[in-house]
């Protein structure tokens, strides 16, 4: 088996002769520029800052949710507190044998009804909302690969790419181990983006923590979600799907710039990547067998499902 390590020496020898001097400028550019980045922390306690208008009221639902439970946490221990107390056997040595109290029976179950119709309220539009990626501004598709990720820019002259992690030994400063990419999903800020997430081998996960994203990537279906994100920075996230050996190797790297910038990074993307083919790295192929005829099994390049792939 080739070693993912390997795979990424070979990768990133192959895609360095690829930058052109535009996107070093581009680069140059934007390090000028006040920025965010939002990534996980050591000993971090809660979410990540929240930088899209999905994510924040996520986390505003997940403020309510967390002081409804604490008062019905506290509720119930009261009443614990109280009953182990009050009718313990010292002070209640005979037992009452009542077996019914309809206000009671009553009491106890409308007021979880009506706890689960306010949380209804707040959730049920947040959901249809996340749901609503309707009249986006622009459309990216993401590819889930072992163990890499593709991206598409249909929006844009669908042009493609892929990313890959910075090994441990190529980390520059200021990049993250495990967490850069060598190849950054650009993105412009303020705008509804809509993501059509797939896989072309086995299950992933598209997960961007600070900008409340995380759907599966399937093999053979079109997954979608949208989001915005509200200021210029890096945003990072992980494949969060469980998806053989080089799971922790597949980071996704969010760089979000102004529109203006982001139209400038597309005209010379487009350039870079427009005879990709032969940089892009190998796509799992289809074999197909002729034992009729006796001959060889055909290679089809294509996307097709895992158990064929071949690398
Ligand atoms: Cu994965």
């Amino acid at each position: 088996m080739i070693s993912i390590k390997n795979c990424f020496a070979v990768k990133r020898t192959a895609r360095l002769g690829g930058v052109s001097a535009a996107a070093i400028m581009f680069a140059g550019a934007l390090a000028s520029l006040p920025a965010s980045a939002q990534q996980p922390e050591p000993w971090q306690m809660n979410f990540q800052d929240a930088h899209s208008s999905l994510m924040e009221q996520m986390v505003s639902f997940h403020d309510f949710l967390l002081y409804l439970i604490i008062a019905i946490t506290l509720f119930v221990l009261g009443l614990m507190l109280y009953t182990i107390i009050r009718f313990s056997e010292k002070r209640n040595p005979t037992p009452s044998k009542t077996t019914h109290n309809t206000l009671i029976e009553v009491m106890w179950s409308v007021i979880p009804i009506f706890l689960l119709v306010v949380i209804g309220l707040f959730s049920l539009p947040l959901l249809f909302d996340s749901d609503d990626t309707v009249d986006a501004d622009l459309t990216i598709k993401v590819i889930g690969r072992q163990w890499y990720w593709s991206y598409e820019y249909p929006d844009h002259g669908d042009f493609t790419f892929d990313a890959f992690v910075i090994p441990d030994d190529e980390i520059k400063p200021g990049q993250l181990r495990l967490l850069s990419t060598d190849e950054n999903l650009v993105l412009p800020i303020g705008k509804k983006i809509r993501v059509l997430v797939t896989s072309s081998d086995v299950l992933h996960a598209f997960a961007m923590p600070a900008l409340g994203s995380k759907i599966d990537a399937v093999p053979g279906r079109t997954n979608e979600l949208w989001f915005d994100i509200d200021e210029v920075g890096m945003y990072y996230g992980q494949c969060s799907e469980l998806c053989g050996s080089g799971h922790a190797f597949m980071p996704i790297a969010i760089q979000a710039v102004s529109q203006a910038e982001f139209d400038a990074w597309v005209v010379q993307a487009r350039e870079r990547f427009a005879e990709a083919e032969d940089r892009l790295s190998p796509r799992p192929v289809k074999i197909v067998r002729n034992d009729a005829a006796g001959d060889a099994p055909v290679v089809v390049p294509g996307d097709t499902p895992p158990g064929v792939a071949e690398r």
